[in-house]
C-alpha cells in the first residue's frame, strides 16, 4: 500500500535493540543525536540528545559525559518495545515512527473510542518535550502589534477568572496519510492514525483577547510554546503557527488546561495548550506561553515557505511549485476511519458484520456516510450520528452481509455538508504530503 521509499525513511523504535546490536554508533546518532569520536568511540551527547534521553529514561543521565557511545541504557533493556511505549504513556499497539524526536501513530482499530484516551492518542513533536514545567510560575502572555495592551495570566487566573468550556475536538496532523504519496514526501510516514478526538476543557481564547483589546488591524494570532529546538539551542523557536482572527474568535477555540477531565499529559502540552479543532493539529500549540496578535499573517517557524501549504491549483506529481502558488492549509478535508473491525477480520459464512468508525470534516459537519464491499462499484448508506458538539467527530455504523466465501475489502466514504466526498485514490499530490483524505479500507475474509 505504501511505497518502499516511504518504508525506508521510517524506522520504528521496535528496532532499537537490533540497531544497537548491529551498529551502536549509528543507533546513538539516530536515537539521541549523539556524536562519537571515531577513534575512542566515546560519545558526546549534545543538549538535544541529552534531553531526548532524559525524557525516555525519566530523568537526566548524571554522568552523561562518561557514558560510552553505543551503550544501550539498561532501563531500555529491561523491557521490549511495549515497555518503551509504556514509558511514553502509550498503549502497546501504537506504532513509533523513529524520527527524532518521538512521533507515534495509532492503528485505526485503536481509535474506536468516542473520546480518544491519552494511551491511544498519536504523538507529534517537532522539537523536544519540555522536561521542567513549574505550574506556580507559569504564565500566558498576550501581546503583539494588534493588541491595546500586553496582558499576562497565571494558571490560577485562567482557572478562576474566566468561564470554563468543554468541547470534543478533532486534531488531525496535516500530514496524516503522507505515506501514500508518490513521489513520496519526506517527513513522518503517517498512514491513517495521526488523528484523535479528545475532550478539552479551558477558557475561550476570545475571552482572553478581550482583556488585551484586539485592535482593528488584527489579522492573525501566533502561538509560542516552551519546547526545545532539536539543535539544543534554547533561543530557537521550534514551531510557532496560528490561525486568522475568525478562527481565533470561535466559541470552540480554547486555551485548554485539561484533557479528558485531567491535567493535559506532559507530551500533549501540559500545562496549557491552544486547541483549534478541525484545522491541521499543528495550529494547536502545546506548552503554550504566549499568543501574539499580529497585524499580518503570522510568520513564525513553520508558517512560512512551503510548511503546511498546498498548491492552489492541482499539479502533476513531482512538480516544484513556487511559494506564491501555495496556500496555507486551513480547515481539513472530509475524512473517515473504520475503527471496527481490525483489518484482516475473519467471518464464518453467513455471519453479519457490524462495521463502525468515525467521520469528520474540518470546520464542516459530515452529512452522509457510505460503505462498499465491492471496491466502490456499489455503495450503501451507513447510519451516522450528529457530532457531540461542533468540530467533534461523528460515529457511523453499518451492518454488512457477504454473498459467499472469499476475500473482501470494506471501503468507507464520508460526504461533508457542502457535498464533498472522500476520493477513492490519493488526492492532490503536494511536495510535503499533506491532506490525503482517501477512503480508508480494511480486509475481511469469509471462510
Ligand atoms: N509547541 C508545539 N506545539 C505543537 C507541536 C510542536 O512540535 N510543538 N506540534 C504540532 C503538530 S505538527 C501536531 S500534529 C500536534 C500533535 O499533537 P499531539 O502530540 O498532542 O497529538 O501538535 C502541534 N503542536
Ligand atoms: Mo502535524
Amino acid at each position: 500500500r505504501c511505497s518502499c521509499t516511504g518504508m525506508e525513511k521510517t524506522r520504528t523504535l521496535f528496532d532499537l535493540q537490533r540497531l544497537y546490536a548491529t551498529d551502536p554508533i549509528e543507533a546513538d546518532r539516530l536515537v539521541f543525536g549523539r556524536e562519537s569520536d571515531p577513534v575512542t568511540r566515546r560519545g558526546f551527547l549534545r543538549n538535544a540528545g541529552l534531553s531526548a534521553m532524559a525524557v525516555v529514561l525519566g530523568g537526566s543521565v548524571v554522568f552523561a559525559k562518561d557514558m560510552p557511545a553505543g551503550l544501550i541504557p539498561a532501563l531500555l533493556l529491561e523491557g521490549g518495545d511495549e515497555d518503551l511505549l509504556a514509558k511514553l504513556g502509550k498503549d502497546k499497539g501504537l506504532i513509533v515512527l523513529n524520527d527524532k524526536p518521538f512521533n507515534i501513530e495509532t492503528p485505526a482499530h485503536l481509535l474506536d473510542d468516542d473520546v480518544t484516551p491519552e494511551t491511544r492518542m498519536f504523538l507529534r513533536n517537532n522539537g523536544l518535550i519540555p522536561t521542567a514545567v513549574d505550574v506556580n510560575t507559569w504564565t500566558l502572555t498576550i501581546d503583539g502589534e494588534a493588541v491595546e495592551r500586553k496582558v499576562s495570566f497565571s494558571l490560577k487566573d485562567l482557572k478562576t477568572k474566566f468561564s470554563h468550556h468543554t468541547y470534543r475536538l478533532v486534531l488531525e496532523c496535516g500530514g496524516n496519510g503522507r505515506a501514500e504519496f508518490d513521489p513520496p514526501a519526506e517527513g513522518n510516514q503517517w498512514t491513517v492514525g495521526a488523528v484523535q478526538c479528545a475532550e478539552w476543557t479551558g477558557v475561550r481564547l476570545r475571552d482572553l483577547l478581550e482583556k488585551a483589546g484586539v485592535k482593528k488591524n488584527a489579522v492573525y494570532i501566533g502561538y509560542y510554546g516552551t519546547d526545545t529546538h532539536l539543535s539544543g539551542d534554547q533561543d530557537k523557536v521550534v514551531i510557532s503557527r496560528g490561525v486568522p482572527m475568525g478562527k481565533a474568535l470561535e466559541d470552540e477555540t480554547l486555551i485548554a488546561f485539561a484533557m479528558n477531565g485531567k491535567d493535559i499529559p506532559l507530551a500533549h502540552g501540559f500545562p496549557l495548550r491552544l486547541v483549534a479543532g478541525g484545522w491541521p493539529a499543528s495550529v494547536s500549540g502545546k506548552w503554550l506561553k504566549r499568543i501574539a496578535v499580529r497585524d499580518k499573517v503570522h510568520d513564525g517557524p513553520k508558517m512560512t515557505g512551503d510548511s503546511y501549504k498546498v498548491p492552489i491549483e492541482p499539479v502533476e506529481p513531482g512538480t516544484e511549485v513556487p511559494e506564491e502558488k501555495l496556500r496555507i492549509i486551513e480547515s481539513m478535508p472530509v475524512k473517515s476511519l473504520i475503527t471496527y473491525p481490525k483489518s484482516g477480520a475473519s467471518l464464518v459464512p453467513g455471519q453479519k458484520l457490524n462495521v463502525r468508525g468515525h467521520a469528520w470534516a474540518g470546520d464542516l459537519a459530515v452529512k452522509e456516510m457510505h460503505v462498499s464491499i465491492d471496491f466502490g462499484t456499489t455503495w450503501s448508506k451507513a447510519s451516522l450520528l450528529p457530532p457531540h458538539n461542533r468540530l467533534a467527530w461523528q460515529r457511523w455504523s453499518a451492518e454488512l452481509t457477504f454473498p459467499k466465501n472469499g476475500y473482501y475489502e470494506v471501503w468507507a466514504r464520508a460526504t461533508d455538508s457542502e457535498g464533498h466526498s472522500q476520493p477513492m485514490v490519493v488526492p492532490g499530490w503536494n511536495a510535503k504530503g499533506y491532506l490525503n483524505n482517501a477512503c480508508h479500507r480494511i480486509a475481511v475474509r469469509v471462510k
